[in-house]
Order: structure tokens, then C-alpha cells, then sequence
């Protein structure tokens, strides 16, 4: 039986990677904070099944709690280690992102070092993104594309991406990086667009009333759907050779097509309910960031099998359930 380690377990990719490698037979092991443990224990994850977690050997450890890193990469022996804990909003500006520069790039550089040192042998997924890429100057993107970040999050991923690549190159260990598009799911924490918008959806539809305000509804985004991900980022730790691969559906849409989509599923107009505001304004794309998944898919087999819509509908049944069951 093969032993994970699944760092960011109570995130939304944690979650479906969890369940999908118990699937495949194998021990979970995961990493949460204290507060992440309690809310699993007390059964106020929002929407996540306890069953799932009793499954899982939970260890309380901070990214930040170096020692109690070591104490447990050096207690237990690994065969795979998916680095999935980060800050994970990007849409913060630069200048308050010390907390995300700090908890990314030290936590995957102490990571690397403590498992080179105790368990070289453990192969090491590294959770990048296309925010690696930034502003950059051509779509679709590639592995080959010039890295160009324009965020703390995207720079901390750049730097993280670059530790991987050198324990990789210059240690001999198994690291491979996974550069992800976007990927929602009914988990998807509710400050990120897709989830906000099903949520304002299905409030609305059942009766909550309120208004919808975003940022740019012309903002584009490679959408993809959570549960294909992670099966991506098996493949990638299970492949022949340790690599960096692009995971994207290669189709972009707008943020006005998910209030299309939500919001007709929910029997409304989106018009009527949504307002652009400047406070969710980012900076203005030039190239959408869309990627190129031929590399993944030629070496590993490895394709998207849910749709844009589909997603989008699924996750409006799921918080139009949630809504009725609140009330
Ligand atoms: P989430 O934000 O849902 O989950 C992040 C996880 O990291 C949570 O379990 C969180 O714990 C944990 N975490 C954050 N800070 C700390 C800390 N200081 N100590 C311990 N744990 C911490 O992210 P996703 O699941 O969506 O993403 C997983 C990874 O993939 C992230 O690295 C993200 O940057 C990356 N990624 C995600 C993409 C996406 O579209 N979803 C696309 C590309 C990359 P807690 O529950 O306590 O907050
Ligand atoms: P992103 O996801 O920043 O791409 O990061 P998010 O859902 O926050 O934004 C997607 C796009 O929607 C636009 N937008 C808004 N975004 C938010 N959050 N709120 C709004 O009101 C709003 N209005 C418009 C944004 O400008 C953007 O263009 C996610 C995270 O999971 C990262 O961790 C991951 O690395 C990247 O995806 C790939």
C-alpha cells in the first residue's frame, strides 16, 4: 500500500485528492492547522463529509511550525508528498502580500529540505499555477512560456516552482509541478469568483434577496473542474520522469458567462441582480491567461471530462441545496 502526504488537506483540491487516493488503495496522511483540525473535528468544514477525514491521518502542523514540519517528514516515510497548503488568493496588491510570500516560499523550501534529508526517495508534487505566468505575452501557454508573475501569490509560486526545479536538478529527488489553471468545484472557497457568483445565485433564487457586486465581468479564465485536477496531479507523480506540466481545458470564458450560466440555472437574469464595482477591479489582462495541455495529455493520457457548464450547474444545485437546508 503506498503512503501520501497530503499537505492543505482542508483546501478544496486537499479534499477530492484525499478521496481520490483512498480510491486508489492508498494511506492518506494530512497537514492542517489547528483551527482546520477542530473545524474537522467538530464538523464545521463547510460542506465536507466528516466520513472523509476519519479515513486520514490528520497531523496539526502549521507551514509555519518548521520543527513540527521536520518531526513529522522525519517520523513517518512518505512514497508521495503533495505540497497543496499555500495562500492561495491572488487578488490581494503587492504590497500586502508579505504573509503570502512568506508562508509559500518558506514552507516548500523546508518541505524539500526536511524530505531530501529523511526520505529522498519521496516524490514531491509542487502545486504551481498559472499565475506563474502572469502578463504573458502570447496565449495558449506552455511549459515553455516566459514566467512573468504579477502578484505576490504568482511570484511565491515562481520562487516554489524554481525550488522544486533544483532539488529536482541538483538533488536527484522525484519533483514534479503541476502548473494549474482554475479549477472550482462546490467546495471552492467562497471568495473566488465561480463560488461567489452560485452562491449569490442560489441565495437570490431562494429568497435571500441582495445584490451581486464583482470586478471586471469581461475578465477571462481557463475554468477547469477540481476533481479532473487531482487526477492530474497523480499523474504527474506517477509518470517515468519527473516533469513540469501545463493542466488547463484550453477553453476560455468570462465571469459575465459563469452569471450566465449560474444565474439561468437558477431561473434568473443576471442582469437584474449583478453590479460592477471598482473594489473587485484587478489590473487589465492584455493575453488571457488559457494554457496548453498537449505535454499532460501525450504523456499520461491525462484529459478534462466535465464541461464549463456543467460545472457551473453542478455547483448552483449544490449551494441551492445548502440554501434550503439554512432555511
Ligand atoms: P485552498 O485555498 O482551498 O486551500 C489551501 C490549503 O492550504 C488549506 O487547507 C489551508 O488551510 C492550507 N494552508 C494555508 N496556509 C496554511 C498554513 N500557514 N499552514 C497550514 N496550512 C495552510 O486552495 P486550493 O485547494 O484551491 O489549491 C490547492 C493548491 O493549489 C494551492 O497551493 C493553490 O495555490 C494551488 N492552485 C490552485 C488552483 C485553483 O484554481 N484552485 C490553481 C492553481 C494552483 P486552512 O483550511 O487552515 O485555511
Ligand atoms: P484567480 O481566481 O485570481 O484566478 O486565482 P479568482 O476566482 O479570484 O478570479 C478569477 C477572475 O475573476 C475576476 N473577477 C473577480 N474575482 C474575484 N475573486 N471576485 C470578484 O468579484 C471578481 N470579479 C471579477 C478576477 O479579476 C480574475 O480575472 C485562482 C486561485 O485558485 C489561485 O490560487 C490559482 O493559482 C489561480 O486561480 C490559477
Amino acid at each position: 500500500m503506498k503512503r501520501a502526504l497530503i499537505t492543505g488537506i482542508t483546501g478544496q483540491d486537499g479534499f477530492y485528492l484525499a478521496e481520490y487516493l483512498l480510491s486508489l488503495g492508498y494511506e492518506v496522511h494530512g497537514l492542517a492547522r489547528q483551527t482546520g483540525l477542530e473545524h474537522i473535528r467538530g464538523n464545521l468544514l463547510q460542506d465536507v463529509p466528516p466520513e472523509l477525514y476519519q479515513r486520514c491521518h490528520l497531523h496539526a502542523v502549521n507551514l509555519d511550525n518548521f520543527p513540527g514540519l521536520y518531526r513529522l517528514v522525519s517520523s513517518i516515510p512518505f512514497d508521495e508528498c503533495y505540497h497543496l497548503a499555500a495562500s492561495s488568493f491572488v487578488g490581494e496588491r503587492l504590497a500586502d502580500g508579505y504573509q503570502t510570500i512568506q508562508n509559500n516560499i518558506a514552507s516548500t523550501h523546508y518541505l524539500l529540505a526536511a524530505l531530501n534529508e529523511f526520505q529522498p526517495g519521496c516524490r514531491f508534487y509542487f502545486a504551481g499555477s498559472s499565475e506563474m505566468f502572469g502578463r504573458p505575452d502570447k496565449a495558449p501557454q506552455d511549459e515553455q512560456t516566459p514566467m512573468n508573475p504579477r502578484s505576490a501569490y504568482g511570484i511565491s509560486k515562481v520562487a516554489g516552482y524554481h525550488l522544486a526545479r533544483n532539488y529536482r536538478e541538483s538533488m536527484g529527488m522525484f519533483c514534479g509541478v503541476g502548473i494549474l489553471y482554475n479549477h472550482e468545484s462546490p467546495r471552492r472557497r467562497p471568495e473566488f469568483v465561480t463560488r461567489k457568483i452560485t452562491l449569490a445565485a442560489a441565495r437570490i433564487a431562494t429568497g435571500g434577496g441582495g445584490r451581486l457586486q464583482l470586478g471586471n465581468v469581461e475578465a477571462r479564465r481557463d475554468w477547469g473542474h477540481a476533481p479532473d485536477y487531482v487526477r492530474a496531479m497523480h499523474a504527474i507523480l506517477n509518470h517515468d520522469e519527473p516533469r513540469d506540466f501545463v493542466v488547463a481545458t484550453g477553453i476560455l470564458h468570462s465571469v459575465a458567462d459563469i452569471c450566465e450560466t449560474a444565474f439561468a440555472h437558477a431561473g434568473l437574469d443576471w442582469r437584474e441582480h449583478v453590479e460592477s464595482t471598482a473594489d473587485f477591479y484587478r489590473e487589465e489582462e492584455q493575453v488571457p491567461l488559457t494554457g496548453n495541455a498537449e505535454r499532460i495529455t501525450q504523456e499520461t493520457g491525462w484529459r478534462p471530462t466535465v464541461t464549463f457548464e456543467q460545472m457551473i450547474c453542478a455547483m448552483v444545485d449544490a449551494d441551492m441545496a445548502r440554501m434550503r437546508t439554512l432555511s
